[in-house]
């Protein structure tokens, strides 16, 4: 044997660097389910369903084309429970001249990785992850001599190197490079959501999900009416169904959240990018083509093109530029656990109630509840960023440390410093009840701040704004803020810190 090929659960692709210039005659490719990657965080039932069943997909595809696999399926008694185990047993029985890998997404694996050709005695190269529009390399030197990242810059310099949405002379299409304000209508039911796309399980899909129920019960949420595609071909049935139904006015409807509709017009499309199914580049072209067809208006499609050129890339390229200091950043300062209705779903905050419930069936929330509800939550009550993280890391089917802590610690916690983003997206129930119709149907009243009914987000939000004056006050963005604090009587400021501290005491029973 000649090479031995390591191929990870979301390096599902043909075109995974790893098989390059690879000898399907005299390689042999190494695909496992092991204990220690399906148990490092508390997986979505449906995150394992989606990977052990994509890994048998692909295993099966690579054997019909003739390569010779060696898969290891799950099993608590497994003698090899990690992959290093496995890689090593192969490496001792077959002697290949080397191990070939594409670069893994979390540091935590990529730590171990590093170290194998010490531990296992042979040769081993790691390439590059050419799924990805940056390279490592490229984002470090843009972000060199930086005083500040900003996305929208580095978006920018990813549209011209891709020429997406860019005129023959240089210039984006439309005479804008963001669409961002034509984004943020409320959605009252009209146009109707799209129906979900949907894929039967078959019967790799479904023996798995029996393996999932017996073995990982005690993880989070549910496998059942999983739908999720398992395959690449399946994987571009969803993009076409998105394309064609949901595109036109993901722009529009972005930062909607309904009491009544779990997607909306988002694309559901992130398990399949992450996992190797669907290549960014082609997901990009296939939206911008949308536009060039006039089948989608360019709101839609800029701001479809932004999330995954822009922050998807952003965040991963901020990822590999601060680990592994950046996991344990905790600027604001936080010490509060993590409630336990971020696992149940039981509060009466219709809104956390309805993303968590999503969450729980679906293994997917958007991105608004994620940053707006379950996210400005837990920035607002100070929750610890090493719980939040660890919730945000297991509870859906796309997350992977890259692109989750970024997003989470950065993004929504701020406890970078602000690195990421340049203010906090702290939020009263005011924004939710603009971008929604859940406030309509909650216990608590949106429009007071200090009664006992009154909106929890109300009190915690001007709470959060007082105790990190220090943080803040000279943030010009957050200036009005603080204005609007200070214009407030002595007395109702009082009121509202005392209907939080009251709130922050008996948090699990909000
Ligand atoms: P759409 O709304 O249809 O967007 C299209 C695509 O853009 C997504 O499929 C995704 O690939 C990309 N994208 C959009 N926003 C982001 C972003 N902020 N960062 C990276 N990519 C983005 N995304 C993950 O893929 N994995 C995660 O673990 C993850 N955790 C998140 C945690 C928090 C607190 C927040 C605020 C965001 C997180 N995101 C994460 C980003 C985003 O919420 C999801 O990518 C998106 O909700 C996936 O659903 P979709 O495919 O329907 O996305
Ligand atoms: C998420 C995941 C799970 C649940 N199981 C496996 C597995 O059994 N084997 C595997 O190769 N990968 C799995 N993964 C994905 C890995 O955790 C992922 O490749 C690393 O975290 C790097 O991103």
């Amino acid at each position: 044997m000649a090479n031995l090929i390591l191929i990870l659960g979301d390096q599902l692709t043909r075109d995974i660097s790893a098989l390059d210039n690879a000898d399907r005659n005299q390689d042999l490719v190494v695909i496992a389910e092991v204990h220690d990657e399906a148990s490092y965080t508390n997986h979505h039932k449906k995150k394992i369903v989606l990977l052990f069943s994509a890994m048998r997909h692909f295993a099966q595809q690579l054997r019909d084309e003739g390569w010779q696999v060696h898969y290891q399926s799950y099993h608590p008694d497994n003698e090899h429970q990690n992959l290093e185990a496995v890689v090593a047993e192969q490496v001792q029985q077959l002697n290949p001249a080397k191990v070939i890998t594409t670069e893994c997404g979390e540091w935590r694996l990529h730590e171990q990785i590093s170290q194998w050709h010490e531990r296992l005695g042979v040769p081993v190269e790691i390439r590059s992850d050419a799924r990805f529009i940056a390279t490592k390399k490229e984002f470090t030197d843009w972000a060199e001599g930086r005083k500040q990242l900003r996305m929208e810059f580095f978006y920018r310099e990813m549209r011209r190197k891709t020429g997406l949405l860019m005129t023959s002379d240089g210039g984006p299409e439309g005479g804008r490079w963001n669409f961002d304000a034509d984004n943020r209508k409320k959605w009252t039911g009209k146009p109707p959501a799209p129906a979900t796309f949907r894929v039967e399980p078959d019967s790799i899909t479904r023996e798995v999900i029996e393996l999932v129920d017996e073995h990982f019960a005690d993880y989070f949420g549910t496998s059942e009416d999983f739908h999720f595609a398992v395959t690449a071909d399946d994987a571009q049935a969803a993009l076409a169904h998105f394309i064609d139904f949901a595109l036109p006015c993901f722009g529009d409807f972005q930062d909607a959240i309904s009491d009544n509709e779990d997607w909306l017009f988002h694309s559901i499309l992130s398990p399949y990018i992450n996992c190797g199914l669907l290549e960014p580049i082609a997901v990009c072209e296939a939206a911008a083509q949308a536009w060039y067809d006039g089948r989608a208006p360019i709101n839609a499609v800029e701001g479809f093109v932004r999330q995954i050129l822009g922050w998807r890339e952003f965040v991963r390229g901020i990822y590999w530029l601060n680990m592994p200091g950046y996991a344990k950043e905790n600027r604001l300062g936080n010490t509060r656990a993590l409630p336990g209705f971020y696992w149940t779903g039981n509060t009466k905050m219709r809104c956390m109630h309805k993303a968590i419930d999503a969450t729980r069936r679906n293994a997917y929330a958007h991105h608004i509840q994620r940053l707006m509800v379950t996210g400005n939550f837990a920035l607002l009550t100070g929750i610890k960023p090493e719980e939040i993280c660890d919730w945000y890391l297991a509870v859906y089917a796309d997350a992977y440390d890259w692109v989750e802590l970024p997003n989470v610690l950065g993004m929504v916690m701020h406890a970078d410093g602000g690195y990421l983003g340049s203010k906090p997206y702290a939020a009263s129930g005011k924004y939710i009840q603009r971008q929604s119709n859940h406030c309509a149907n909650c216990h608590y009243n949106v429009n007071k701040s200090t009664e006992q009914d009154a909106c929890p987000f109300n009190a915690l939000y001007w709470h959060f704004i007082h105790r990190h004056r220090d943080n803040f006050v000279n943030n010009p963005r957050m200036g009005m803020m603080y204005r609007n604090w200070e214009k407030q009587k002595p007395e109702q400021r009082d009121a509202l810190l005392h209907r939080a501290e009251d709130l922050l005491a008996h948090i699990e029973c909000l």
